[in-house]
């Protein structure tokens, strides 16, 4: 199997921790920039996004989330998403954190069009609020509580760190003081460590 990622992408990290908790042997893992559209990126995924598995029959996997599930069904006993499938509310909990990754993301971007001029302040501001609310509403789900890592865990600690990484000023910690804690120790675990960005 091959693994089109690059380092700085949380999507893609989430996939690493997934491989390296799970001990997954055999996949090559490939740096990729989405935006050079190599051809093998783009043959494996037409969106040109990254992260995304090709797997031995040549068939590709994309986004993070149906690569999670496959390794994690897969090859990990489904051992982090556990009982998640038929939990309504659990899989909501995942969308929230899947949509705060975007905000986060968007907002890289609109840093990154400051260079051009076009760097927007209402979405700018639209994109902080939302996940601002969004990891205030993160706290309250008990999400941190289980002391086996989950599916969502491995989530929040990739989301926080990169907040941390691409929004250092973000104040985030004021309004999840909770969060901010239970994160100084969850990130101090192998898989996270062996897998943070080396910039
Ligand atoms: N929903 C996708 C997932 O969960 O895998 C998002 C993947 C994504 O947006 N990845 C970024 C990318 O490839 C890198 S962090 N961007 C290139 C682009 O948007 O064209």
């Amino acid at each position: 199997m091959k693994l089109y990622y690059s380092d700085a992408s949380p999507y893609a990290r989430c996939v690493r921790v997934f491989i390296c908790y799970h001990n997954i042997e055999g996949i090559e893992e490939i740096i990729a920039n989405p935006f050079d559209n190599s051809p093998e990126l783009l043959r494996a995924n037409p969106l040109a996004k990254i992260p995304c598995l090709q797997l031995n029959d040549g068939s590709a996997l994309f986004d993070s989330e149906v690569i999670m599930r496959y390794l994690d069904a897969e090859h990990g006993q489904s051992g982090l998403f556990g009982s998640m499938e038929h939990n309504w509310s659990q899989q909501c909990h995942f969308s929230l954190l899947k949509g705060i990754f975007d905000s986060a993301v968007s907002l890289r971007q609109e840093q990154l069009r400051e260079d051009e001029g076009l760097r927007s302040a209402f979405w700018t501001s639209r994109f902080e609020q939302a996940l601002l609310r969004g990891l205030k509403e993160v706290e309250t789900l008990g999400i941190t509580r289980s002391a086996e890592l989950t599916a969502l865990q491995v989530m929040l600690v990739c989301l926080l760190e990169y907040v941390d990484f691409r929004h250092p000023d973000l104040p985030w910690r004021n309004v999840t003081s909770a969060l901010s804690v239970w994160l100084e120790q969850a990130q101090q675990a192998d898989v996270f460590i062996a897998t943070r960005p080396k910039m």
